[in-house]
Protein backbone atom coordinates (compact mmCIF):
# COMPACT_ATOMS: atom_id res chain seq x y z
CA UNK A 1 0.00 0.00 0.00
CA UNK A 2 1.21 3.49 -0.85
CA UNK A 3 1.85 5.84 2.08
CA UNK A 4 -0.23 9.00 2.55
CA UNK A 5 0.84 11.61 -0.03
CA UNK A 6 3.14 14.44 1.09
CA UNK A 7 1.30 17.07 -0.94
CA UNK A 8 -1.94 18.72 0.11
CA UNK A 9 -5.17 19.30 -1.80
CA UNK A 10 -4.88 22.97 -2.82
CA UNK A 11 -7.72 25.44 -3.41
CA UNK A 12 -9.24 25.90 -6.85
CA UNK A 13 -10.65 29.42 -7.18
CA UNK A 14 -12.79 31.06 -9.80
CA UNK A 15 -10.86 34.21 -10.67
CA UNK A 16 -13.24 37.06 -11.41
CA UNK A 17 -10.45 39.49 -12.43
CA UNK A 18 -8.83 36.95 -14.77
CA UNK A 19 -12.21 35.92 -16.18
CA UNK A 20 -12.79 39.57 -17.07
CA UNK A 21 -9.51 39.67 -19.03
CA UNK A 22 -10.02 36.33 -20.78
CA UNK A 23 -13.71 36.78 -21.53
CA UNK A 24 -14.53 33.36 -20.06
CA UNK A 25 -14.57 31.70 -16.65
CA UNK A 26 -11.00 31.28 -15.43
CA UNK A 27 -10.25 28.86 -12.62
CA UNK A 28 -6.87 28.95 -10.87
CA UNK A 29 -5.37 25.90 -9.19
CA UNK A 30 -3.38 27.40 -6.35
CA UNK A 31 -0.43 25.04 -6.01
CA UNK A 32 1.63 27.91 -4.64
CA UNK A 33 -0.08 26.87 -1.38
CA UNK A 34 1.77 23.54 -1.23
CA UNK A 35 4.03 23.07 1.82
CA UNK A 36 7.10 23.41 -0.43
CA UNK A 37 5.58 26.49 -2.17
CA UNK A 38 5.10 24.77 -5.55
CA UNK A 39 3.44 21.85 -7.34
CA UNK A 40 6.78 20.02 -7.23
CA UNK A 41 6.00 18.19 -3.99
CA UNK A 42 3.29 16.21 -5.84
CA UNK A 43 5.76 14.42 -8.12
CA UNK A 44 8.90 14.65 -6.01
CA UNK A 45 7.01 13.43 -2.92
CA UNK A 46 5.61 10.42 -4.79
CA UNK A 47 8.98 9.63 -6.39
CA UNK A 48 10.82 9.80 -3.04
CA UNK A 49 8.21 7.75 -1.18
CA UNK A 50 8.63 4.99 -3.77
CA UNK A 51 12.43 5.29 -3.82
CA UNK A 52 12.81 4.91 -0.04
CA UNK A 53 10.44 1.94 -0.11
CA UNK A 54 12.91 0.37 -2.51
CA UNK A 55 15.77 0.97 -0.05
CA UNK A 56 17.01 4.49 -0.83
CA UNK A 57 18.75 6.08 2.20
CA UNK A 58 20.02 9.49 1.09
CA UNK A 59 18.17 11.90 -1.20
CA UNK A 60 20.21 13.82 -3.77
CA UNK A 61 18.40 16.33 -5.97
CA UNK A 62 19.68 18.76 -8.58
CA UNK A 63 17.34 21.69 -8.83
CA UNK A 64 16.67 25.24 -9.89
CA UNK A 65 15.23 25.52 -6.36
CA UNK A 66 11.71 24.21 -6.18
CA UNK A 67 12.34 20.53 -6.88
CA UNK A 68 15.03 20.82 -4.22
CA UNK A 69 12.61 22.41 -1.79
CA UNK A 70 10.16 19.59 -2.37
CA UNK A 71 12.91 16.98 -2.00
CA UNK A 72 14.21 18.56 1.23
CA UNK A 73 10.68 18.75 2.63
CA UNK A 74 9.93 15.14 1.67
CA UNK A 75 13.24 13.92 3.10
CA UNK A 76 12.62 15.71 6.40
CA UNK A 77 9.07 14.36 6.64
CA UNK A 78 10.28 10.82 5.97
CA UNK A 79 13.41 11.10 8.15
CA UNK A 80 16.17 10.84 5.52
CA UNK A 81 19.15 13.12 4.82
CA UNK A 82 19.02 15.29 1.69
CA UNK A 83 21.69 16.95 -0.43
CA UNK A 84 20.44 19.55 -2.89
CA UNK A 85 22.65 20.79 -5.74
CA UNK A 86 21.60 24.16 -7.13
CA UNK A 87 23.15 26.37 -9.83
CA UNK A 88 24.56 29.84 -9.15
CA UNK A 89 21.39 31.38 -10.64
CA UNK A 90 19.30 30.17 -7.69
CA UNK A 91 18.81 33.08 -5.23
CA UNK A 92 20.67 32.93 -1.89
CA UNK A 93 17.44 33.15 0.10
CA UNK A 94 16.30 29.91 -1.58
CA UNK A 95 19.55 28.22 -0.52
CA UNK A 96 18.96 29.48 3.03
CA UNK A 97 15.40 28.12 2.96
CA UNK A 98 16.70 24.73 1.82
CA UNK A 99 19.14 24.67 4.75
CA UNK A 100 16.28 25.56 7.10
CA UNK A 101 14.48 22.48 5.71
CA UNK A 102 17.47 20.50 7.03
CA UNK A 103 19.16 19.86 3.67
CA UNK A 104 22.83 20.14 2.80
CA UNK A 105 23.14 22.64 -0.05
CA UNK A 106 25.82 22.61 -2.75
CA UNK A 107 26.02 25.43 -5.30
CA UNK A 108 27.50 24.24 -8.59
CA UNK A 109 27.57 25.58 -12.14
CA UNK A 110 25.86 28.30 -14.08
CA UNK A 111 22.58 26.60 -14.94
CA UNK A 112 20.61 23.58 -13.71
CA UNK A 113 22.18 21.20 -16.26
CA UNK A 114 25.62 21.81 -14.67
CA UNK A 115 24.22 21.21 -11.17
CA UNK A 116 22.68 17.97 -12.39
CA UNK A 117 25.99 16.64 -13.75
CA UNK A 118 27.54 17.33 -10.35
CA UNK A 119 24.66 15.60 -8.50
CA UNK A 120 25.11 12.46 -10.59
CA UNK A 121 28.85 12.38 -9.79
CA UNK A 122 28.21 12.99 -6.08
CA UNK A 123 25.83 10.02 -5.94
CA UNK A 124 28.66 7.65 -6.90
CA UNK A 125 30.35 8.41 -3.54
CA UNK A 126 27.31 8.30 -1.22
CA UNK A 127 26.13 4.83 -0.35
CA UNK A 128 22.40 4.18 -0.63
CA UNK A 129 21.86 7.52 -2.34
CA UNK A 130 19.08 8.08 -4.83
CA UNK A 131 19.22 10.88 -7.37
CA UNK A 132 15.90 12.61 -7.83
CA UNK A 133 15.56 14.16 -11.25
CA UNK A 134 13.44 17.34 -11.14
CA UNK A 135 11.45 16.64 -14.31
CA UNK A 136 12.32 13.35 -16.04
CA UNK A 137 10.91 10.28 -14.27
CA UNK A 138 7.62 8.34 -14.62
CA UNK A 139 6.98 8.34 -10.83
CA UNK A 140 7.35 12.11 -10.84
CA UNK A 141 4.80 12.51 -13.65
CA UNK A 142 2.43 10.15 -11.83
CA UNK A 143 2.61 12.42 -8.77
CA UNK A 144 2.20 15.60 -10.83
CA UNK A 145 -0.90 14.13 -12.49
CA UNK A 146 -2.77 14.66 -9.20
CA UNK A 147 -2.88 18.40 -9.93
CA UNK A 148 -5.39 17.52 -12.65
CA UNK A 149 -7.28 14.65 -10.98
CA UNK A 150 -7.80 16.94 -7.98
CA UNK A 151 -8.87 19.89 -10.18
CA UNK A 152 -11.35 17.67 -12.03
CA UNK A 153 -13.09 16.98 -8.70
CA UNK A 154 -13.14 20.69 -7.84
CA UNK A 155 -14.13 22.19 -11.23
CA UNK A 156 -17.86 22.77 -11.68
CA UNK A 157 -17.43 22.26 -15.46
CA UNK A 158 -14.94 20.64 -17.80
CA UNK A 159 -12.40 23.26 -18.96
CA UNK A 160 -12.07 24.19 -22.64
CA UNK A 161 -8.31 24.66 -22.20
CA UNK A 162 -5.62 24.12 -19.57
CA UNK A 163 -2.79 26.65 -19.23
CA UNK A 164 0.51 25.53 -17.74
CA UNK A 165 4.18 26.56 -17.92
CA UNK A 166 7.01 24.34 -19.12
CA UNK A 167 10.54 24.05 -17.76
CA UNK A 168 11.94 20.59 -18.35
CA UNK A 169 8.46 19.31 -19.16
CA UNK A 170 7.77 17.22 -16.04
CA UNK A 171 4.70 19.21 -15.07
CA UNK A 172 3.44 19.05 -18.65
CA UNK A 173 3.81 15.24 -18.69
CA UNK A 174 1.91 14.99 -15.41
CA UNK A 175 -0.83 17.28 -16.70
CA UNK A 176 -1.26 15.23 -19.89
CA UNK A 177 -1.41 12.01 -17.85
CA UNK A 178 -3.90 13.47 -15.39
CA UNK A 179 -6.06 14.70 -18.27
CA UNK A 180 -6.05 11.18 -19.73
CA UNK A 181 -7.25 9.80 -16.39
CA UNK A 182 -10.19 12.21 -16.08
CA UNK A 183 -11.34 12.05 -19.71
CA UNK A 184 -9.92 15.42 -20.78
CA UNK A 185 -7.72 14.08 -23.61
CA UNK A 186 -9.63 16.25 -26.09
CA UNK A 187 -8.94 19.45 -24.09
CA UNK A 188 -6.10 21.55 -25.53
CA UNK A 189 -3.16 22.55 -23.36
CA UNK A 190 -1.48 25.93 -23.70
CA UNK A 191 2.18 25.33 -22.81
CA UNK A 192 3.87 28.59 -21.78
CA UNK A 193 7.57 29.47 -21.73
CA UNK A 194 9.64 32.63 -21.70
CA UNK A 195 12.12 33.69 -24.37
CA UNK A 196 15.56 32.48 -23.31
CA UNK A 197 14.11 29.43 -21.53
CA UNK A 198 12.12 28.12 -24.50
CA UNK A 199 13.56 24.63 -24.86
CA UNK A 200 10.13 23.02 -25.32
CA UNK A 201 9.12 25.39 -28.11
CA UNK A 202 12.46 24.80 -29.83
CA UNK A 203 11.92 21.02 -29.61
CA UNK A 204 8.33 21.20 -30.90
CA UNK A 205 9.40 23.37 -33.86
CA UNK A 206 12.35 21.10 -34.70
CA UNK A 207 10.43 17.87 -34.11
CA UNK A 208 13.32 16.66 -31.96
CA UNK A 209 15.01 17.57 -28.68
CA UNK A 210 16.99 20.79 -28.87
CA UNK A 211 19.64 21.92 -26.38
CA UNK A 212 19.68 25.67 -25.85
CA UNK A 213 23.13 27.29 -25.60
CA UNK A 214 22.20 29.17 -22.40
CA UNK A 215 19.32 30.31 -20.20
CA UNK A 216 18.89 34.04 -20.58
CA UNK A 217 15.37 34.43 -19.15
CA UNK A 218 14.66 35.68 -15.63
CA UNK A 219 12.41 32.63 -15.25
CA UNK A 220 15.34 30.50 -14.07
CA UNK A 221 13.06 27.68 -12.94
CA UNK A 222 11.96 27.20 -16.55
CA UNK A 223 15.63 26.95 -17.37
CA UNK A 224 16.33 23.40 -18.47
CA UNK A 225 18.55 23.51 -21.55
CA UNK A 226 16.79 20.41 -22.92
CA UNK A 227 13.26 19.19 -22.12
CA UNK A 228 12.51 15.56 -21.33
CA UNK A 229 11.80 13.25 -24.28
CA UNK A 230 8.35 12.29 -23.02
CA UNK A 231 7.12 15.90 -23.12
CA UNK A 232 8.03 16.13 -26.81
CA UNK A 233 6.30 12.80 -27.51
CA UNK A 234 3.15 14.09 -25.80
CA UNK A 235 3.14 17.07 -28.18
CA UNK A 236 2.30 14.52 -30.89
CA UNK A 237 -0.32 12.66 -28.82
CA UNK A 238 -2.28 15.49 -27.18
CA UNK A 239 -3.40 18.88 -28.55
CA UNK A 240 -0.71 21.19 -27.13
CA UNK A 241 -0.08 24.78 -28.23
CA UNK A 242 3.43 25.90 -27.36
CA UNK A 243 3.65 29.65 -26.74
CA UNK A 244 6.67 31.80 -25.87
CA UNK A 245 6.28 35.16 -24.13
CA UNK A 246 8.74 37.84 -23.02
CA UNK A 247 10.00 38.08 -19.45
CA UNK A 248 8.01 41.30 -19.32
CA UNK A 249 4.77 39.33 -19.80
CA UNK A 250 5.76 36.80 -17.14
CA UNK A 251 6.69 39.53 -14.62
CA UNK A 252 3.45 41.32 -15.46
CA UNK A 253 1.59 38.05 -14.74
CA UNK A 254 3.18 37.90 -11.27
CA UNK A 255 2.31 41.54 -10.54
CA UNK A 256 -1.28 41.15 -11.70
CA UNK A 257 -1.84 37.94 -9.71
CA UNK A 258 -0.48 39.66 -6.62
CA UNK A 259 -2.89 42.56 -7.02
CA UNK A 260 -5.86 40.43 -8.09
CA UNK A 261 -5.49 37.57 -5.59
CA UNK A 262 -2.80 38.59 -3.10
CA UNK A 263 -0.72 35.57 -4.22
CA UNK A 264 3.05 35.92 -4.82
CA UNK A 265 4.63 33.52 -7.34
CA UNK A 266 7.88 33.07 -9.26
CA UNK A 267 8.45 34.46 -12.75
CA UNK A 268 8.33 30.84 -14.00
CA UNK A 269 4.71 30.72 -12.88
CA UNK A 270 4.14 34.20 -14.28
CA UNK A 271 4.68 32.68 -17.74
CA UNK A 272 1.50 30.61 -17.28
CA UNK A 273 -0.37 33.65 -15.97
CA UNK A 274 0.64 35.56 -19.10
CA UNK A 275 -1.58 33.09 -20.92
CA UNK A 276 -4.47 35.16 -19.57
CA UNK A 277 -2.97 38.56 -18.72
CA UNK A 278 -1.10 38.96 -22.04
CA UNK A 279 -4.10 37.80 -24.06
CA UNK A 280 -2.42 34.64 -25.35
CA UNK A 281 -5.75 32.78 -25.13
CA UNK A 282 -7.52 35.48 -27.11
CA UNK A 283 -4.74 35.41 -29.76
CA UNK A 284 -5.02 31.60 -30.06
CA UNK A 285 -8.78 32.02 -30.48
CA UNK A 286 -8.23 34.61 -33.24
CA UNK A 287 -5.80 32.24 -34.99
CA UNK A 288 -8.44 29.50 -34.85
CA UNK A 289 -6.25 27.34 -32.60
CA UNK A 290 -8.77 27.52 -29.75
CA UNK A 291 -12.57 27.61 -30.14
CA UNK A 292 -13.96 31.14 -30.61
CA UNK A 293 -16.06 30.60 -27.50
CA UNK A 294 -14.41 29.18 -24.43
CA UNK A 295 -16.68 28.27 -21.52
CA UNK A 296 -13.93 27.94 -18.98
CA UNK A 297 -10.18 27.70 -18.63
CA UNK A 298 -8.01 26.11 -15.96
CA UNK A 299 -4.71 27.83 -15.13
CA UNK A 300 -2.16 25.92 -13.08
CA UNK A 301 -0.63 28.38 -10.61
CA UNK A 302 2.51 26.33 -10.03
CA UNK A 303 3.98 28.75 -7.46
CA UNK A 304 7.69 28.79 -6.63
CA UNK A 305 9.83 29.84 -3.67
CA UNK A 306 12.37 31.92 -5.60
CA UNK A 307 10.57 35.23 -5.17
CA UNK A 308 10.15 37.98 -2.60
CA UNK A 309 8.26 41.24 -2.84
CA UNK A 310 11.59 43.10 -3.14
CA UNK A 311 12.76 40.82 -5.94
CA UNK A 312 9.50 41.25 -7.84
CA UNK A 313 9.86 45.03 -7.56
CA UNK A 314 13.40 44.71 -8.98
CA UNK A 315 12.11 42.57 -11.86
CA UNK A 316 9.33 45.09 -12.47
CA UNK A 317 11.89 47.88 -12.89
CA UNK A 318 14.24 45.76 -14.99
CA UNK A 319 11.56 44.88 -17.57
CA UNK A 320 10.31 48.49 -17.65
CA UNK A 321 6.89 47.99 -16.09
N1 LIG B 1 11.73 23.94 -11.71
C1 LIG B 1 12.77 22.92 -11.65
C2 LIG B 1 13.76 23.04 -12.73
O1 LIG B 1 14.51 24.23 -12.68
C3 LIG B 1 13.38 22.89 -10.26
O2 LIG B 1 14.41 22.29 -10.11
O3 LIG B 1 12.79 23.42 -9.34
N2 LIG B 1 7.22 26.30 -12.16
C4 LIG B 1 8.10 26.29 -11.14
C5 LIG B 1 7.85 27.21 -10.00
C6 LIG B 1 9.21 25.44 -11.19
O4 LIG B 1 10.07 25.41 -10.19
C7 LIG B 1 9.41 24.59 -12.31
C8 LIG B 1 10.57 23.66 -12.42
C9 LIG B 1 8.45 24.66 -13.35
C10 LIG B 1 7.37 25.51 -13.23
C11 LIG B 1 8.54 23.81 -14.57
O5 LIG B 1 8.36 22.46 -14.30
P1 LIG B 1 8.95 21.36 -15.23
O6 LIG B 1 10.44 21.45 -15.14
O7 LIG B 1 8.42 20.10 -14.67
O8 LIG B 1 8.47 21.66 -16.59
C12 LIG B 1 15.46 24.39 -13.73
Amino acid sequence: MMAKPLHICTPLLESVPMSKVAGCKVFIKCDSMQPSASFKIRGIGHRIQKAVQMGGKHIICSSGGNAGFAAAYAARQLGYPATIVIPESTPDFVAAGLRDEGAEVIVHGKVWDNANEYALKLAEDIEGSIVIHPFDHPDLWEGHSTVITESANQMPIKPAAVVVCVGGGGLLCGVVQGMKKVGWSDVPIVAMETKGADSYNAAVLAGELVTLPDITSRAKCLGALTVCKRSLEYSKEHPIHSVVVDDRDAVNGCLRLLDDHRILVEVACGAALAGVYSNVLRDLQKEGKLPSELKSVLVIVCGGSGITLQKLIEYQASVGL
